[in-house]
């Protein structure tokens, strides 16, 4: 196999290609329904995972280095952001996402560590101007440091509330600057591990108190893009505030913030919390809320967030066909919020797992567009739902119909049958659509 140095653009190779270093389903420049792929798609890489990373877990330490022969903390960063840019050209990823932390080294108090982010801000825009590259969206830690260790915006000490304030601040200064169209807010330690020593309405509460002192902050400053929540149901703590995009949704309502916020869905917390990712898409597009996805999987028999590089092909489509659904990426995009194994540790791996990853979307790009056309699928639940097209049916789904009349009719139609919900005939048709055998 070639060395990370030897490989320069990846090129689209076709599906019949065994050239690793290619990528067989993701054609960037390929017009597929009025709309080139890397539009659809917008891939954004991770900057913690992809830059900063290097296969550390719980039982051991680093078995990668990503310190590119660099000493000096603001020159080992500059580095790490030009091999950055550099995996976004040889990749062909349009947009990019991180933290305060991952871009700019920690100074010794937050004054300098402020600095540091101006600093790599500037430098950052440079690369972007000359580069063409883009901010996808952008989030401060509150999370790593053990100030944080009772979380931030929902800490029992107010001094923790004032530093979150500050680091927010200022990523939201550089979101701007950068022009990114969105900003996260992940829950990070905003949640509980026993109630013994935790006043669940006040942190609620402070938590509603600051993301509105942040939405406000960010629209005086003149932030256009959007606000995300992104759902995570555990892990660090034992219950995360924002479990997952129905109760993300109704914190947003009842706080009155849905005009500005929507939902960064992340794959490995929708089945963390028990749900499909496909699930977590549709109830956060059935609540007016879908806004972009960080792209990974989990493992089935691990029940943590291994972020793993998304290669499930059905799950990919699944997702891609609620992108379709909802028109496509306005603001948002497809971040892949994923980190190679542990034993996969060099450069050349990194360059494999995102060919992995966008190939697997890619596929699922062009099978959702398939799903829609062979249109059996679609049909099948327009037929189901029938009933509620004329009559008394149209009536209670315009929310027109009373109570007694229902009633009433259905005093003289208690004798009916509900057809078969063919479950697994659809799933014959999605397997027909999906594997052309
Ligand atoms: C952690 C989250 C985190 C957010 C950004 O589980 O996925 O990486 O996406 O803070
Ligand atoms: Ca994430
Ligand atoms: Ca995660």
């Amino acid at each position: 196999m070639k060395r990370y140095e030897e490989i320069g653009k990846i090129p689209y190779v076709g599906p019949n290609s065994k050239e690793p270093f290619g990528f067989r389903h993701y054609d960037p420049d390929e017009v597929i329904h009025g709309k080139k792929m890397r539009e659809h798609l917008k891939f954004a890489l991770s900057w913690w995972h992809t830059m900063n990373y290097c296969g550390t877990d719980m039982f051991g330490g680093d078995t990668g280095d990503k310190s590119f022969g660099e000493k000096e903390a603001m020159a080992l960063y500059r580095r790490k952001a030009d091999v950055a840019f550099e995996l976004m050209e040889k990749l062909s990823i349009d947009y990019y996402c991180f933290h305060d932390v991952d871009v700019a080294p920690q100074g010794k108090d937050l004054a300098e560590s402020l600095r540091n982010l101006d600093e790599m801000g500037s430098y950052l825009l440079k690369k972007q101007e000359e580069t063409g590259k883009r901010l996808l969206w952008a989030t401060a830690n509150n999370f790593g440091d053990r100030r944080f260790m009772a979380g931030a915006a929902t800490s029992p000490e107010k001094d923790a509330f004032c530093l979150a304030a500050a680091k927010v601040k200022s990523a939201i200064d550089w979101t701007i600057r950068l022009g990114g169209t969105g900003y996260v807010f992940w829950g990070g330690r905003e949640g509980y591990d026993t109630l013994l020593n935790t006043d669940v309405a006040l942190e609620l509460k402070n938590l509603g108190n600051f993301l509105r002192m942040a939405r406000d902050y960010g629209r005086k400053a003149g932030f256009r893009g959007d606000f995300y929540i992104e759902p995570k149901p555990k892990e660090p703590t034992k219950h995360q505030y924002d479990f997952d995009a129905a109760t993300c949704c109704n914190f947003l309502r009842k706080e009155g913030l849905l005009e500005d916020f929507r939902l960064n869905i992340e794959a490995n917390h929708a089945t963390l919390a028990g749900h499909t990712f496909q699930h977590e898409l549709r109830i956060a597009r059935v609540n007016g809320v879908f806004g972009s996805i960080d792209a990974n999987q989990g493992d089935p028999l691990l029940g943590w967030d291994t972020d793993q590089f998304p290669t499930s092909v059905p799950e990919c489509a699944l997702a891609m066909l609620e992108v379709l659904l909802e028109g496509g990426f306005t603001n948002g995009g497809l971040n892949f919020d994923a980190k190679t194994r542990r034993q996969s540790n060099t450069m050349e791996d990194l360059l494999l797992s995102y060919i992995a990853g966008m190939d697997a979307f890619a596929l699922g790009l062009r099978i959702a567009f398939r799903i829609l056309e062979d249109g059996r699928l679609g049909q099948f639940l327009e037929e189901r739902y029938r009933s509620y097209q004329e009559g008394l049916g149209k009536k209670i789904l315009e929310g027109k119909a009373t109570l007694e009349e229902c009633a009433d009719y259905a005093l003289s139609h208690d004798d009916f049958l509900i057809p078969s919900g063919r479950q697994e005939y659809l799933e014959s048709v999605l397997n027909d659509i999906m594997y052309r055998g």
